[in-house]
């Protein structure tokens, strides 16, 4: 059931009696390392490569060459190496070449020590394994690895930093756990508050333009109507202008015609420009309207003119008559005979002209009569036409409106339950952390308890010896899980 149990390594971990020499690339760890070799024959000497991923040295010697200061790279290497291992010895290597070596040494001694520290009590020599000219220059470093490993409390300081890196991690982990969760959380507000705002934006944006759009077909069709409306005008008044008298008759059935298709031209306008902004904001277009009544006007008043043709008729006359009495005399002027003739000849113009000034008057009249009429058509058309640009702009805002409402109301029912996923998660998560709380208050306090035990001994602080975590005997199964 205990599984701190301090007289053996942590689950995972196998030690090996053997001197692990670490170092960046080109620092001279492997000459370093053959040096060693030769002149401590009693102790085993590997390189990185040399040794298992889950085997612990009995010491760890870092090599830093001269040339350069520690980076953080070789600190994570050393952090690495030293994992399970308490015993680290610094080198500066090379020190036969780079004059400088003893300030690179302080540097790394305090590079490595604001690193972590568990570094400050680490041992830095110079060394020159391979120097250029001469021996090897490592007898510091052999007499302080000699005596380092002649300690007879290496081994228990070393058990015990493979046990503090293995709470350590273990706490990692569930503090990871945590954040993992927390992190989750906060995505999820931000994704529920993400949904809210973009259902309200999308809203109101979509209400917005429909209601600007209605707003431009309104004014752009009443233009158009308002345009028809006086070129109708003018081309009728050009038509009624030159019409004869056969003609005048028929011109009311054209202009009728014509303000039919003005109508039509302009119902079809209507209906391209409605379909158009519908589908612009992708909604459907609006259902077709019921054809629109031609409108309601009446006949040209041709007719009542009685008294004025009467009027014309005797004034035609006395202008005839006056005529006849001018012709008649310029006859019995020229001969005396021709009296008879002449009052003939004066009573046939004097007719004739009665008669042509009294139908052409009529026909002015007529024309003056027409184009007040064709006024009042125009005035009705115009109207009529501005009337319907704004049923039909009303009714299609209903429509679109109604359309949108209805959109609108899915797209808040999608919204509303993707929020309630959201929140029923959110739900679990809270009800998993309080969870997980009461599991980390249980487990993590005899983990803490046991950190600190095994940082006083290491540390060698009064405090509780490390011995005594072998009472805690809570489920620490889950130590086991963090060596992989
Ligand atoms: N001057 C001098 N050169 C050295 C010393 N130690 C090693 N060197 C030179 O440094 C170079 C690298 O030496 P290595 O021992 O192979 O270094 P290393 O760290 O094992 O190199 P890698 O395994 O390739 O990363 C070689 O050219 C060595 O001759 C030393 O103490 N003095
Ligand atoms: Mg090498």
């Amino acid at each position: 059931m205990t599984v701190i149990e301090l007289d053996r390594s942590p689950p995972g971990v196998v030690r090996r009696d053997v001197v692990l020499v670490v170092g960046s690339r080109l620092a001279g760890t492997t000459s370093l390392t053959n040096a060693l070799r030769d002149r401590i024959r009693e102790h085993t000497f590997v390189e990185s490569g040399e040794l298992n991923p889950g085997h612990a040295p009995t010491a760890v010697v870092v090599t830093a060459s001269a040339s350069a200061m520690l980076t953080e790279s070789d600190c994570a290497l050393i952090d690495s190496a030293a994992r399970n291992t308490d015993l680290v010895i610094g080198v500066v290597s090379k020190i036969d070449t780079h004059r400088t070596w003893r300030e690179v040494l302080t540097a790394d001694r305090t590079l490595l020590a604001q690193h972590a520290p568990r570094y400050l009590r680490v041992p830095w020599v110079g060394a020159a394994a391979a120097p250029d000219l001469g021996e090897p220059h490592v007898d510091e470093l052999v007499g302080l690895i000699r005596q380092r490993l002649s300690d007879p409390g290496v081994d228990r300081r070393n058990l015990l930093r493979a046990w503090e890196s293995r709470l350590q991690s273990t706490l990692g982990r569930y503090r990871a756990d945590g954040s993992d969760r927390r992190a989750r959380v906060r995505a999820l507000h931000q994704t529920r508050d993400d949904i809210l705002d973009s259902g309200r934006r999308t809203r109101s944006e979509r209400d917005i333009a429909l209601r600007s759009q209605l707003k431009q077909a309104r004014i752009q069709l009443a233009h158009a109507a308002r345009n028809r409306a006086t070129t109708m005008r003018s081309e009728l008044a050009d038509h009624g202008a030159q019409l004869t008298r056969r003609e005048i008759g028929t011109f009311e059935s054209h202009a009728r015609t014509r303000v039919r298709e003005a109508v039509d031209e302009v119902e079809e306008a209507i209906s391209d420009r409605l379909v158009d902004l519908a589908t612009g904001l992708h909604l459907p277009p609006p259902s077709p309207a019921a054809s629109p009544p031609t409108p309601d006007f009446p006949a040209p008043p041709l007719t009542s003119r009685r008294q004025e043709t009467q009027l014309m008729t005797i004034l035609g006359g006395g202008f005839g008559l006056g005529v006849a009495l001018v012709v008649t005399r310029l006859f019995a002027g020229i001969a005396s005979g021709m009296t008879v003739a002449g009052l003939v000849v004066g009573g046939l113009v004097g007719l004739v002209l009665t008669v042509w000034v009294v139908g052409t008057r009529g026909l002015l009249r007529d024309r003056a009569v027409l184009d007040r009429w064709i006024g009042d058509v125009v005035n009705v058309l115009r109207s009529a036409l501005q009337e319907r640009v704004a049923t039909r702009v009303l009714v299609a805002e209903t429509a679109l409106c109604s359309e949108l409402f209805h959109r609108d109301a899915l797209d808040s029912a999608e919204a509303s339950k993707r929020v309630a996923e959201i929140d029923a998660e959110l739900r679990a998560h809270a009800v998993q952390a309080a969870r997980a709380a009461k599991v980390a208050d249980a487990r993590l306090s005899p983990l803490l308890e046991a950190l600190e035990a095994v940082r006083s001994e290491l540390n060698g602080t009064d405090g509780r010896r490390a011995d005594e975590l072998n009472r805690y005997t809570p489920e620490m199964g889950f130590l086991n899980r963090s060596c992989e």
